[in-house]
């Protein structure tokens, strides 16, 4: 039997709702129709990004969160539009944001200069990087190939996943996920939170996390079966690094995992198929790992395509 807190329907229904579910079903079915009817069908990929937060109150002041910066859904990204996919950007607000993954956090000011005259201006050095970032990003926002969507609980990731894979179940095979988000594995089930601020004083906190319901499966089976999948696996032990992408690849029914270490992600990946597996190295320090990536994975999904119809169309 399953616990009731792992069951994705009880999920759902104990959820706190989207508050703008109305607007993001609009702005998903417009962007799939304006996609899916440009000329040859563009394909449609759902790149989720940067970590999900599990809240400790339902007025909540403390929340459990991860470690990722939501760089690689940035980067992925911008390759996929590059590579002719629309792409639905499904990320963590705050995090890492296309074209925007050179700013520097922390030293922001030294990309401007005031001039004689009081005029503030990105600085000469910083010019032709920035200006092809705003370009870029300007063709895919006004070429209507980018829509980006936020989250921040692991609440607001899964029901918006859940929305997104109806949509894109629309392209059948056209569609894609990449799965890069660090998803919250255990969370506080929203009808047992405490509602205000949990107090101190009583001594230590015993808390009881249920298990995050496995939405892969629901989102293979169920929300999108025809769309191309690929999910992460991040590990920290490599002996077990492989054999946990193979369980995903084989329970869930991804068509490739990428597996990752957390000590080497920046450097290295591991493409793993049912067939085989092939390490991506980075080549050097100024080239994205995800270059090289995503052009593998677009041309899997092109054989994807290929091998279950006639019809053969690059994005
Ligand atoms: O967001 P980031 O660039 O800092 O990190 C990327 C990553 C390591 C979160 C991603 O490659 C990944 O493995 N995501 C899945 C994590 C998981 O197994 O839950």
């Amino acid at each position: 039997m399953v616990a009731v807190e792992e069951n994705p329907e009880s999920f759902f229904a104990a959820a706190p709702p989207l508050r703008d579910a109305d607007a993001v079903a609009a702005r998903l079915r417009e962007f799939v129709a304006r996609n899916s009817s440009a000329e040859g069908g563009r394909r449609i990929v759902c790149v989720t990004s940067g970590g999900t937060t599990v809240p400790l109150e339902q007025r909540c002041v403390r929340y459990i969160d991860n470690f990722s910066s939501g760089h690689r859904g940035a980067a992925s990204t911008e390759y996929f539009l590059k590579a002719g996919y629309a792409v639905i950007f499904l990320h963590r607000r705050g995090s890492c944001q296309p074209y925007c993954r050179f700013l520097p956090d922390d030293s922001f000011l030294k990309f401007f200069d005031v001039d004689a005259q009081s005029k503030v201006q990105v600085a000469e050095c910083h010019a032709p990087v920035v200006k092809k970032a705003i370009g870029d990003y300007c063709k895919a926002i006004e070429g209507g190939s980018l829509l980006k969507l936020p989250f921040t609980t692991i609440f607001e990731y899964l029901q918006l996943l859940n929305m997104v894979a109806t949509s894109i179940s629309l392209v059948g095979l056209r569609g894609m996920f990449y799965l890069a988000a660090a998803v919250s594995d255990f969370y506080v089930p929203w009808d047992s939170m405490a509602k205000h601020k949990i107090q101190s004083g009583g001594g230590p906190l015993d808390m009881r996390l249920s298990q995050v319901p496995k939405m892969l499966s629901m989102l293979r089976n169920q929300w999108a079966p025809l769309a191309f999948c690929v999910s992460f696996k991040l590990e920290t032990d490599s002996d077990i690094l492989i054999q946990k992408a193979h369980m995903a690849l084989n329970k869930y029914k991804m068509n490739i995992v990428v597996a990752n270490l957390l000590a080497t992600y920046k450097e290295e990946v591991i493409i793993v198929t049912n067939k085989e597996r092939s390490i991506i190295r980075k080549m050097n320090k100024d080239e994205d790992l995800e270059k090289q990536m995503i052009k593998i994975l677009s041309q899997n999904h092109s054989k994807y395509i290929c091998g279950s119809t006639n019809g053969c169309k690059s994005p």
